[in-house]
């Protein structure tokens, strides 16, 4: 898969080709070398060992400033050897190109920067409600939630039950290190009892916090799941048992099998202030007792076969009457030239950014496009600045977020100046004003100033500002047909005097753009357009 982020960092050749042969008999239990430094062990037998970089994992880790050269775990940090072992076994099984990786809040947030698989980061504990979506819309895919303790077990409690309960057919790696590791340390709900934490400085008391949460267990009491087991990275021996368990819980998603989940307890040297070998220890020597390594369910689960949902139109079954369809969804109306139009606008509160957003999907919608629509705003409804994202493209759509829009809609100065540098080279800028800042240039793109306000008011509205920059931003792209745009504002706008002024508004946007923009209207200094 392509690696498309901007900021690359390189990282240095990790490729090892140290062999080390080893017999099979001896494979999880390599002997200490006689001369530290050598290959050669203690009997003089010759070992083969092969250390390289799964080719699961990019080949750059994308990094920004300077910690280009590692990753942006802690020495000894248990996350990398388990992305290690997942990375592995994705790799054994040949699904890269069909997985789906969600990774969660916490300090492996930024596994998509490894993984080259596809990646998803979702809201804190509420990757197996992702994952549960991501995989009943591509059943074909391998999705995994992968989740820290306290984004499964504190926040994320009841996603990861319920989700356990409908035995949705995903896989979870739940990393447990008894400890909130990216916010520096609180209690988790599987801190171990007496274990210290910022927030249980005097240790945990069950008196007080309560018993450490057995996640394996308490999941092994639900009828659902086909496989659970907890492991640990505590030395070789259980880290080859580590590998073998993810694989299997993969093996169990790619034969559709069920719900599929490995606890692994994992060292966390710098929020435990251990050195990485201590931690490692400490994993064996601390936390096994209290949660003990074992296989908790291994069986394919009985799901009874139930009554199938009603294939009928929702509409049907909500017992309502659609009104008439005034367009046919599946035959586009107009042949689109583009394969795909970014458009990003952005004003304030009130001037109907996010509407005109609204208005554009739906006329791509009604024109057998796919579209998306990603709104951003503040805590105010009006004044504060909003802006949308507006992806309108004949191929399913990627992602709605757009980094370089091809057309920014600027319904103020703020927002001509914060996102003028975004839009792609030889792109266009549709600025709602009579000409733009003395000391404003974007001398790759095209700047059309349309006084749109005034057109507006004039008109009868300054509400309708919006739609004038609508029919601009029609007329000079031609990404959709202005007869949709018309239909969409009879269906949507209610008010018949609104209605009336929007409909002038739309030509007038388109108007401005035949008759004036280009004879002079344009106020790029450079005459540019
Ligand atoms: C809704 C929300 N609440 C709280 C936080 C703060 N927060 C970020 S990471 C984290 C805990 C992560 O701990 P864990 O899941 O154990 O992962 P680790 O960092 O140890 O790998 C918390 C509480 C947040 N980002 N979002
Ligand atoms: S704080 Fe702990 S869990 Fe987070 S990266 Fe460092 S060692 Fe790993």
């Amino acid at each position: 898969m392509a690696n498309e982020r901007g900021v690359s960092a390189v990282l240095p050749d990790v490729k090892l080709d140290v062999k080390l042969e080893v017999k099979p008999e001896r494979e999880s239990a390599i002997q200490p070398q006689a001369n530290p430094g050598s290959n050669q062990p203690a009997n003089n037998e010759t070992y083969e060992a092969i250390h390289e970089k799964s080719t699961l994992f990019y080949d750059l880790y994308e990094r920004k400033s300077e910690l280009k050269h590692q990753t942006h775990y802690c020495p000894g940090c248990g996350h990398g050897v388990a992305h290690k072992l997942i990375a592995e076994a994705l790799q054994e099984l040949g699904v890269q190109d069909r997985t789906i990786f969600v990774s969660p809040v916490g300090c492996s947030v930024f596994a998509y920067y490894y993984f080259d698989v596809g990646n998803v980061q979702v809201a804190h504990g509420r990757a197996p409600a992702s994952a549960t979506g991501l995989k009943r819309s591509r059943p074909d895919s391998i999705v995994i939630s992968y989740q820290g303790d306290g984004d499964l077990a504190a926040i994320g409690t009841a996603e990861i039950v319920h989700a356990a309960n409908r035995g949705e057919k995903i896989t979870v790696f739940f990393v447990n290190n008894g400890i909130y590791g990216m916010t520096g340390g609180q209690l988790a709900p599987t801190t171990l009892v007496g274990m210290k934490s910022t927030t249980s400085p005097w240790g945990r008391r069950p008196s007080n916090e309560g018993f450490p949460l057995h996640m394996a267990e308490l999941l092994a009491t639900l009828e659902a799941p086909a496989y659970i087991e907890r492991v640990a990275l505590s030395d070789n021996k259980n880290i080859m048992k580590a590998r073998r368990a993810i694989r299997k819980a993969l093996e169990i998603q790619r034969d559709g099998a069920g719900f599929s989940f490995v606890e692994i307890l994992s060292p966390c040297p710098t929020i435990w202030g251990k050195d990485p070998v201590e931690a490692r220890r400490w994993v064996l020597d601390k936390m096994m007792p209290t949660f003990p390594l074992n296989v908790f369910r291994d069986r394919r689960p009985e799901m009874p076969a139930g009554n199938q949902p009603p294939q009928r139109p929702v509409a049907d079954v909500l017992g309502i009457t659609p009104k008439p369809a005034a367009h046919d969804a599946s035959k586009p109306t107009q042949a689109h030239r583009f394969r795909d139009v970014k458009v990003k606008i952005a004003g304030f509160g009130g001037q109907g950014v996010l509407l005109l957003g609204q208005l554009l999907i739906e006329m791509g919608m009604r024109e057998g496009l796919e579209v998306s629509w990603l709104p951003s705003y503040g805590p105010e409804m009006r004044s504060g600045s909003a802006h949308c994202h507006v992806c309108l493209s004949k191929e399913r759509i990627g992602s709605p977020l757009i980094s370089h829009p091809d057309v920014l809609v600027a319904m103020n100065e703020y927002s001509l100046r914060k996102f003028a540098h975004e839009v792609v080279s030889g792109g266009i800028i549709l600025y709602n004003g009579a000409s733009l800042p003395a000391d404003f240039s974007a001398p790759e793109v095209q700047v059309v100033c349309i006084p749109a306000a005034e057109i507006a008011d004039k008109l009868g509205s300054t509400k309708a500002t919006n739609i004038v920059m609508m029919g601009a931003l029609l007329e000079e792209t031609e990404c959709l047909a202005p007869g949709t745009a018309l239909s969409v504002l009879e269906d949507k706008v209610k008010k018949l005097d609104l209605l009336e002024i929007d409909r002038k508004a739309l030509a007038a946007g388109r108007l401005f753009i035949d008759e004036q923009a280009h004879i002079g209207a344009v106020s790029q200094p450079d005459g540019f357009a």
